[in-house]
């Protein structure tokens, strides 16, 4: 159930006063993170696996079966014009604010659009990759968003010595439906080691990501967890704010060191 509500003044000091206190932090976002910057997440009721066809397209078995059938919506899923033109929103930069006020912040995202590093955040697990790199599965190329996106279907075109073209067509960085994700361990360790976890803009409603928040040392670590929507982690959660991230956040941290 999406709520929205207004965040209170009692809530908004409490984590106020514990972005003060804290020296490391922890970051954990989804997708709802960077709804304000204009990209559609994926299990709300405009979001986009409400389109069945491309959540079922998107997986690793289909792009291994029949990869000119899954570019296209790839594509759609991942680079559609609104991810492209998205900048990063007053949650990103505030997250990324943190740092410069001498925070040590780990953030693990879920997104595979880059905002966080694009806002400034210097430490950034991307779990599920990034939808700006592709690879030749054969030679290992990598190639970025130009290359990508100049064709429909992006191939290879790395030349061996005799002038050869590999050719072949590449995978996306973005982890798919059955491929692990990426950097576990790191984001065990940094949820465990944190005093303070923020948990935003995720459904945590997908395994092994759900999860992860229960690694959290619960006598060191203080958690907060900002999402309009019910998580199956709401009873855990120390702080439970269910409104818009962006907002909370810009009013949260302070505009400068
Ligand atoms: P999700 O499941 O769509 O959840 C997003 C959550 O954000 C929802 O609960 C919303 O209520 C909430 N929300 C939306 N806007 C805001 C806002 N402004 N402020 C606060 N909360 C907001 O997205 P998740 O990232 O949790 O996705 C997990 C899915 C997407 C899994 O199936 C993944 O495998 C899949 N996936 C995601 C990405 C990615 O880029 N996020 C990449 C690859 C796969």
């Amino acid at each position: 159930m999406t709520r929205n509500t207004p965040p209170t003044e009692t809530q908004l000091d409490t984590l106020r006063s514990w972005l003060e206190d804290s020296r490391r932090i922890t970051v954990l976002t989804g997708a709802g993170m960077s709804t304000e910057s204009g990209i559609p997440d994926f299990r709300s009721e405009n979001g986009i696996w409400q389109d069945e066809a491309l959540l079922g397209a998107m997986t690793d078995h289909h792009l291994r079966e029949d990869p000119e059938d899954f570019w296209p919506k790839y594509k759609r899923t991942f680079l559609a014009p609104e991810y492209l033109r998205a900048e990063p929103n007053a949650g990103h930069r505030a997250l990324a604010r943190l740092e410069q006020l001498g925070k040590r912040v780990t953030v693990i995202t879920q997104n595979v659009d880059g905002l966080h590093q694009l806002a400034g955040s210097s430490d950034v697990l991307e779990v599920h990759g990034s939808a700006r790199i592709a690879r030749c599965p054969r030679c290992g190329s990598e190639y970025g968003l130009d290359h990508i996106l100049a064709s429909d279907i992006p191939r290879c075109t790395w030349e061996d010595q005799k002038g050869a073209v590999c050719g072949r067509i590449l995978h996306p960085d973005t982890v798919l439906f059955g491929q692990p994700i990426r950097h576990y361990e790191k984001s065990l360790y940094a949820i465990h080691a944190c005093d303070l976890l923020l948990i935003v803009g995720t459904s945590l409603t997908v395994e092994p990501v759900a999860s992860l928040p229960h690694f959290a040392d619960h006598a060191a670590t203080r958690i907060v967890l900002i999402n309009l929507d019910e998580t199956p982690f709401d009873p855990h959660a120390d702080l439970l704010i269910h409104a818009k991230a962006g907002e909370v956040l810009a009013r949260c941290v302070p505009q400068s060191a």
